[in-house]
């Protein structure tokens, strides 16, 4: 998910630089890092097309940190998570984490461009600039979405998949991921039909990470 928004006042006490837009899976993401290891951190408003994003590809964020500038959200999250946080979020089990990086890898890139694609941004597109939805693309992209969330629900129901760690860097992806498409009308309808996805998403956007980094759009 991604859009631009407003730049949060500077904050001098801020360790962490996160050039990204303001709703957006990724920002979230490094946001969620952030806070799980206790690092002050502050949002730029940076759109993705501009002179000011620094990523060699256009993408966001890139995050300022320690002398250095980072890219690329896995490499991020496991700096922060790895230097900061004594890597709290990465089992040390090969078999787990090995099940972490498999579904961080689902996320990034099958479920995000899914869902991203399909229904995240035409309704972005509609509530932040007024734009028309094409129920075309969105019924095209149903089935696909569909098939993956049965593929999901259908892991956790057959062992846990992902959550069998305790909360990782696979909850830290999964989260913004599955929540922007919860956010969409027919995201939510789709995900109300999995009993485990949806109780996985109540419990795991209690935690204070997750609540601390709340999109605006987000309803309390
Ligand atoms: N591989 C990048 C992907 C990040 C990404 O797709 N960010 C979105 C924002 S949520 C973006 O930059 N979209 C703008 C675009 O694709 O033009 C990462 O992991 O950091």
């Amino acid at each position: 998910m991604s859009a631009s928004g407003h730049s949060d006042n500077p904050n001098p006490h801020a360790r962490v630089r996160i050039f990204g837009t303001v709703i957006s899976t990724y920002t979230r993401i490094v946001q969620i890092a952030c806070e799980e290891a206790g690092l002050a951190h502050e949002t730029i408003a940076t759109p993705a097309q501009s002179p000011q994003n620094r990523h060699p590809f256009g993408k966001l964020p890139v995050v300022e940190m320690d002398g250095r500038e980072l890219i690329e959200s896995v490499a991020i999250a496991q700096y922060i998570d790895n230097a900061h946080a004594a890597g709290a979020l990465q089992p040390h089990d090969p078999s787990a984490r090995a099940v972490m990086d498999t579904w961080i890898a689902l996320a990034n890139n099958y479920l995000f461009p899914l869902f991203e694609n399909g229904l995240v941004m035409p309704w972005i597109m509609h509530r932040v600039a007024q734009w028309p939805i094409d129920p075309d693309k969105i019924n095209q992209a149903l089935p696909n979405i569909s098939r993956a969330l049965g593929f999901v629900e259908a892991e956790l129901a057959k062992d846990g998949a992902w959550t069998t760690s305790g909360f990782t860097l696979a909850d830290v992806f999964l989260y913004p991921v599955l929540r922007g498409l919860q956010l969409t009308p027919q995201g939510e309808v789709g995900i109300a039909q999995c009993d485990h996805l949806s109780a996985w998403l109540a419990v795991t956007g209690n935690r204070a990470s997750i609540a601390a980094t709340r999109w605006e759009i987000e309803p309390r």
